[in-house]
């Protein structure tokens, strides 16, 4: 999301921060880029307006010309107002109530049936919370089966909807099935329309004033850019909703929608869709989201990824192979599979800060990946006692390795070579007292094949293990995931919600 902002904004406060001294012109000129940038992500053109008029009158303030650090400033300044734009603090959701009733809405498509079973699974792993999932959506033919179908896959309950039923009856039932059954969230998954049209609205308002839901949320696609803020403000308008989820931020790389919203509406974006799959719902982090835009990267959401994904017991088994330097290829196997679990490369490097230049200029970001798999599939055609004591590799065990990954021999033996070599650094490395390296200076893994810079994936580095970052973020991913900090974690977060 907001790739092609970042890329004109980087290049906006290179100039920027080039001169020693800032004018009043120098401020104006970059400004003006700013609005360009801002208006060719999509943004609404009144709230670009407001956002430039915001930016200068901070910028040109004497202090910020005359300091030393002028061109920081003026990012600084940017930064913050692009935080307010995304709508300051990150808003949690209202659970006080016992049910609470949660009303998705929006037009059709928008993502209200998939984001519903997302916010069940959220709220179950996040806050224990129990929820139930309604199906209210009575005209289109399978809307209820979906539901039902994505709660079977998360384990989640279905109230038994039929498409007889009226919508309203069928949510005010539900919440006395949810009160004398214990749940605690009841999330009313409603119908879409192709347009705002009235029969909706007058339906979505019958449910809102019979069950009084404590949260109703707008479900909008994020790719629909301004379409998606003018429906907004008028389901607004009309049903006074309580937050905001952008779906498909995934594809859109613009961010029109996710920057006009707020501003347009006053409503906060609470939640953002990443993907397809029932675990890509973030809770959205304005001040993130600004760090993102700008290039500063994410490192709070890459290390609060790495956390969910990697299991702490299996992390400091591995290292303790490590020391002992008795790590195979099915441990490197393991390793990599979890740092693929992570998501994409590229998306881990957008993550980080300073990285979505490098990104542009390796432009082959995709290798790495496909080299992963490679590699994965040479090793998946080894047996395990192979993966176990790769010196019992002879030639015809070679072949056979090469014929059914679909490699040559040749990749074969250099996938060895290299991991024999890695073996003998770790020996090395582990040899002083058997005592890990600073992360900082953990030596990159020799090259695999094909491989541009290294293999990531091992444990000790930063959790996406993927280029070197700055050494404050890099943590053993064993340390990162204490269990009594995870908890720790998880009660804040409760808190802030
Ligand atoms: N890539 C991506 N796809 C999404 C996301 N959220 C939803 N989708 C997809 O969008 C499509 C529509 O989602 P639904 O949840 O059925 O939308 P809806 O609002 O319930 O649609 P109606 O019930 O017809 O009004 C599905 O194919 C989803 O998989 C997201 O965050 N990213
Ligand atoms: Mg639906």
């Amino acid at each position: 999301m907001f790739d092609s902002l970042t890329d004109r904004l980087e290049g906006v406060f290179k100039k920027i921060r080039g001169h020693a001294r800032l004018t009043e012109e120098n401020v104006q000129a970059a400004l003006r880029e700013v609005r360009l940038a801002l208006l060719e992500a999509d943004v609404n053109f009144k709230v670009v307006k407001d956002f430039v008029e915001r930016v200068r009158d901070r910028a040109m303030g004497q202090d910020v010309l005359k300091s030393l650090t002028p061109g920081q400033q003026v990012v600084k300044i940017v930064h913050d107002e692009l935080i307010e734009l995304l709508g300051g603090q990150t808003t949690g959701l209202d659970l006080k109530a016992r049910p609470t009733a949660i009303m998705m809405v929006g037009l059709q498509g928008s993502g209200k049936t998939t984001t519903s079973a997302k916010l069940a699974l959220r709220l179950r792993r996040e806050l224990k919370k129990k929820a139930y999932l309604v199906p209210a959506d009575v005209y289109r033919p399978a809307a209820i089966e979906q539901l039902k179908k994505l709660g079977s896959q998360i384990d989640i309950s279905v109230h038994p909807s039929t498409p007889d039923q009226n919508p309203v009856d069928i949510c005010a039932q539900a919440m006395d099935v949810a009160a004398t059954n214990g749940f605690d969230v009841v999330i009313f998954d409603t119908a879409g329309r192709l347009h705002v049209d009235e029969t909706l609205m007058e339906e979505l308002a019958a449910i809102k004033a019979r069950t009084s839901p404590a949260e109703i949320l707008f479900v909008a696609d994020a790719m629909t850019g301004q379409d998606a803020v003018t429906v907004a403000a008028s389901f607004n308008d009309r049903l006074d909703v309580s937050g905001i989820v952008l779906t498909k931020m995934d594809g859109d790389a613009r961010g029109g929608a996710a920057l006009s919203i707020k501003g347009v509406t006053g409503k906060p974006i609470k939640f953002v869709g990443m993907g397809e799959k029932l675990a890509d719902l973030e809770i959205f982090h304005p001040d993130r989201a600004a760090s993102r835009i700008l290039g500063m990267g994410d490192i709070l959401t890459l290390i609060e990824k790495a956390q969910t994904d990697i299991n702490a017991e299996e992390a400091a088994a591995m290292e303790k192979k490590l020391r002992k330097a008795e790590f195979n290829l099915e441990d490197f196997r393991t390793q990599m599979r979890r740092v693929r679990k992570l998501g994409s490369l590229d998306g881990i490097l957008k993550l980080i800060p300073g990285m979505s230049q490098v990104r542009q200029k390796l432009g082959e970001v995709q290798m790495p990946e496909k080299e992963m798999a490679r590699v994965e599939a040479i090793i998946g055609s080894m047996t395990k006692k192979e993966r176990e004591t790769p010196k019992i590799i002879n030639p015809s065990r070679r072949e056979r390795i090469a014929k059914g990954s679909g490699s040559t021999v040749q990749d074969v033996a250099q996938l060895l070579k290299n991991f024999t070599q890695m073996q003998k650094m770790m020996k090395r490395m582990m040899g002083a007292g058997g005592k890990m390296p600073a992360p900082g200076k953990m030596p990159r893994m020799p090259k695999m094949p094909g491989l541009p810079g290294g293999m990531p994936g091992l444990p000790g580095g930063d959790p996406g293990e993927a280029p070197p970052v700055d050494p404050r973020f890099a943590r053993a991913p064993g340390k990162v995931t204490s269990a009594s900090k995870r908890k720790k974690q998880k009660r804040k977060k409760g808190k802030s919600r």
